[in-house]
């Protein structure tokens, strides 16, 4: 038997590999790719890109490991990450653990023996005491029911399942259904091949600008030598990122410098609009405000058909409640002759037709659709692997109503199972904020060993109070107003609950901290 199962191989998974191997427990992590990185392996289309600091989302585990890495871009794209990952993975001798295309489609609870039956897709079946689900909060695609889609005589593809081999769009007639961070990417790199592109957008976003270059190799060096201080800085702000809001309220100062400030952030690189803005612009509507009037400026000035503009113009929520879509020519892609925006409130698309797309006010013909329609997000690739715990009860059925967790962590009647990056945890820059639970579970791991434990699982009552505590994080914020991925709200018939916890890094810390120091509050040892 095996002391532990990880599921999925991407930049958590890799981690909790990695410091499973040292503590000296045997582990097998099984990954549904056939290839590791996890978002940086299926996110291939053109232009998937960091929106985090390539620097800050890097692991920070090995000196040796930031010496000799160099990142090329301050935002890196998804080849680069990928790289990188693969060489972590044969850097520190995890690729003989992992088993590549190795999709987990059950895991039970055996009581007696406490400890897990793992069964892989091909029929394969592993036993271990721990279980470990890495699997990604944005990693289940979600395809929309659009009737006709099966029938469509062109090739469609979802973003997140981009093919390996490149996809030729020259002279091609493309849709991109879909104008989040995805959508956001892909669509300037499919306006510079393809013959015609039609960009269907059911809800407009405050995108800002990336502000992407390159690293230099001094600018390397210095990374290098403050590496300490940016991971310190990314443990201590809230979403993880080397970006600190400012200690002032944005109605505190004048007009005039305010939107100083704000013209600043628009050219600083990064989500430095939403991280390193006025304290108060997510949690005052006043503060939101003033920013979405900017942002709207902005939109009309770099929009040249002024009805376009105002279709790329959200009408229906604040700024931050979504993370904001980082862009790099997005409103200037409009302008092009061959591109144009069909806004769905106007002309909802009916269905698809075997030569293209029938919206409610024409028909557009097309060669390739691309779905950049987000993710069944933070559940969904947990929920389709069938868990049983304790009695043969179904994680699925546990969550029927939304995740009920204590800390992220653990669920009750679910002994030996942890979650990394799963619902209800802190979240942001998600290395940053995965590597705390990684760590939170090696340590229970240790607890467990030194003191002749055989499982480990947490109680109902804590998940109670722990939903309690999540919800009173998204209270009152702006974060409400959101119908999105982060509430499940995205996809039909999901519960809308929200799926992440808002807390901030530093609050998750201590909150896991202040529950080992208190003797493992909310966990049951036996
Ligand atoms: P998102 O942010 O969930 O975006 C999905 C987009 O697809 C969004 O514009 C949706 O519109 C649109 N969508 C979804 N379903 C439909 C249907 N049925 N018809 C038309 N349009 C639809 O996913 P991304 O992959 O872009 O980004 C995910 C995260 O990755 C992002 O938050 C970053 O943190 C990184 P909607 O807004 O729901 O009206």
């Amino acid at each position: 038997m095996l002391d532990a199962v990880v599921v999925g191989a991407g930049i958590s998974g890799i981690y909790q590999l990695y410091r499973l191997r040292q503590a000296g427990l045997s582990v097998q992590l099984c990954e549904a790719g056939d290839g590791v990185g996890g978002t940086w392996f299926w996110n291939r289309y053109p232009g998937a890109r960091f929106d985090s600091e390539s620097y800050t989302y890097g692991y920070f585990f090995s000196r040796e490991l930031l010496d000799e890495w160099s990142w090329s871009e301050e935002f890196a794209g998804q080849p680069e990450t990928e790289r990188y990952l693969n060489h972590v993975v044969d850097r520190f001798d995890l690729r003989r653990d992992i088993r590549l295309g190795a999709r987990v489609s059950a895991a039970v609870y055996d009581d007696a023996a406490a400890a897990w039956t793992v069964t892989v897709e091909n029929g394969e079946r592993l036993r271990a005491r721990f279980l470990v689900t890495a699997v990604g909060p944005l990693s289940e695609p979600y395809v929309p029911a659009i009737p006709g889609l099966a029938g469509f005589a062109g090739v469609w593809h979802h973003t997140a399942r981009w093919p390996r081999e490149p996809v030729d769009l020259r002279g091609k007639r493309v849709a991109v259904i879909g104008t989040g961070s995805s959508g956001v990417q892909v669509i300037p790199h499919i306006a510079a091949e393809a013959a015609e592109l039609v960009v269907f957008q059911r809800t407009a976003n405050w995108c800002t600008p990336i502000n992407n270059r390159p690293i230099t190799p001094e600018r390397m060096r210095e990374i290098r030598r403050t590496a300490r201080t940016i991971h310190r800085t990314c443990q201590e702000t809230p979403g993880g990122f080397v970006h600190r809001p400012l200690s002032v309220s944005a109605l505190e100062v004048g007009e005039e410098e305010r939107r100083e400030r704000f013209q600043r952030l628009y050219d600083a690189p990064g989500l430095t609009m939403v991280l390193a803005n006025y304290r108060d612009i997510t949690t005052d509507r006043a503060a939101n405000a003033a920013v979405t009037d900017f942002l709207r400026g902005k939109i009309r000035e770099r929009v040249k058909d002024p009805e376009v503009a105002e279709r790329l113009i959200p009408t229906d929520h604040t700024f931050g409640m979504k993370r904001p879509p980082l862009e790099d020519g997005f409103y200037e892609v409009f302008a092009q002759e061959h591109v144009s925006l069909v806004s769905l409130a106007e002309e909802p698309i009916l269905r698809f037709t075997p030569a293209g797309i029938q919206t409610a006010a024409r028909h557009y013909e097309i060669d390739v659709a691309v779905l950049a329609t987000g993710f069944d997000a933070v559940t969904g690739a947990i929920r389709r692997i069938d868990i049983r715990g304790r009695d043969g009860v179904r994680l699925d059925r546990h969550w029927e109503a939304g995740p009920r967790t204590h800390l992220g962590l653990q669920s009750a009647g679910f002994p030996n199972l942890f979650f990394v990056g799963g619902p209800q945890s802190t979240t942001g820059n998600i290395p940053r904020a995965t590597e705390i639970q990684v760590d939170w579970v090696m340590d229970c791991l240790r607890h467990m060993a030194d003191h002749g434990h055989r499982y480990v699982e947490t109680t109902p009552a804590a998940e109670e109070a722990w939903l309690a505590h999540v919800e009173s994080t998204v209270r009152g914020t702006v974060l409400e107003d959101a119908t999105s991925w982060a509430f499940g709200s995205n996809v039909p018939g999901k519960p809308r609950v929200y799926q992440l916890y808002a807390g901030g890094i530093p609050q998750y810390r201590a909150r896991c901290a202040e529950a080992v120091e208190a003797g493992y509050t909310g966990f049951v040892f036996g």
